[in-house]
């Protein structure tokens, strides 16, 4: 019974022994004495070659798997830095449109205060008896003055010294009203308050 089982063992573990490819099958079948004591190192040897297969197949999946995580960051890092990229170049191209607008759009109105309390002289000190005092615009620009003072006064071109200069007056501009005077020609235009000739400002239009 013993020698069968050991036989059986022995056939068992050749028939493992082929299947793994090994070559010492007939030395485990001839020899039933050698082959108990060969049967625990055929165990071992034929689970061996299993347990390494398999540590090497983790390896060459990390191996192929490590370009593969490598190549995704830089993917990820070059997506978000083309999205970065992308921003900059949109933010870019609003300005240049919205400068380009600027530079080609037709005629444009600017606003020019003519603040509270200015009634009285105190504001030729800082040049603010109209806010701003001088400005810049280009040919075909409309400059729109408008009293937020409560007295009245007015946009007269000219100068204290020198009078109206005739180009443009509002007369009597009163409290909360404008006026409008649209400059065609290029040129600088000195202009005063009739009531209160420290008032002064200038317009230079290009
Ligand atoms: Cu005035």
């Amino acid at each position: 019974m013993a020698g069968i089982d050991r036989a059986a063992i022995a056939f068992t573990i050749a028939i493992t022994a082929i299947g793994a490819g090994f070559a010492f099958v007939g030395d485990s079948v001839d020899y039933s004495p050698p082959a108990a004591t060969t049967a625990p190192k055929v165990m071992t040897d034929t689970s061996e070659p299993k347990a390494q297969a398999d540590p090497f197949a983790d390896i060459a999946e990390k191996v192929k798997e490590a370009p593969k995580q490598a190549m995704d960051e830089v993917k990820e890092e070059v997506e978000e830095v083309t999205e970065e990229v992308a921003e900059v170049v949109e933010d870019l191209g609003e300005v240049v449109i919205e400068e380009t607008l600027e530079m080609t759009s037709g005629p444009t109105t600017h606003i020019v205060d003519i603040p509270v309390g200015t009634s009285v002289p105190g504001c030729e000190e800082t040049n603010a008896c109209y806010l701003p005092a001088d400005i810049t615009i280009n040919a075909g620009d409309t400059v729109e003055w408008i009293n937020i003072d409560t007295a009245a006064h007015t946009v007269t071109g000219g100068s204290p010294a020198d009078g109206p200069s005739g180009v443009f007056d509002s007369s009597l501009v009163m409290g909360n009203a404008k006026y409008a005077f649209t400059f065609e020609e290029a040129g600088s235009y000195d202009y005063f308050c009739m009531v209160h000739p420290w008032m002064v400002g200038s317009v230079t239009v290009n």
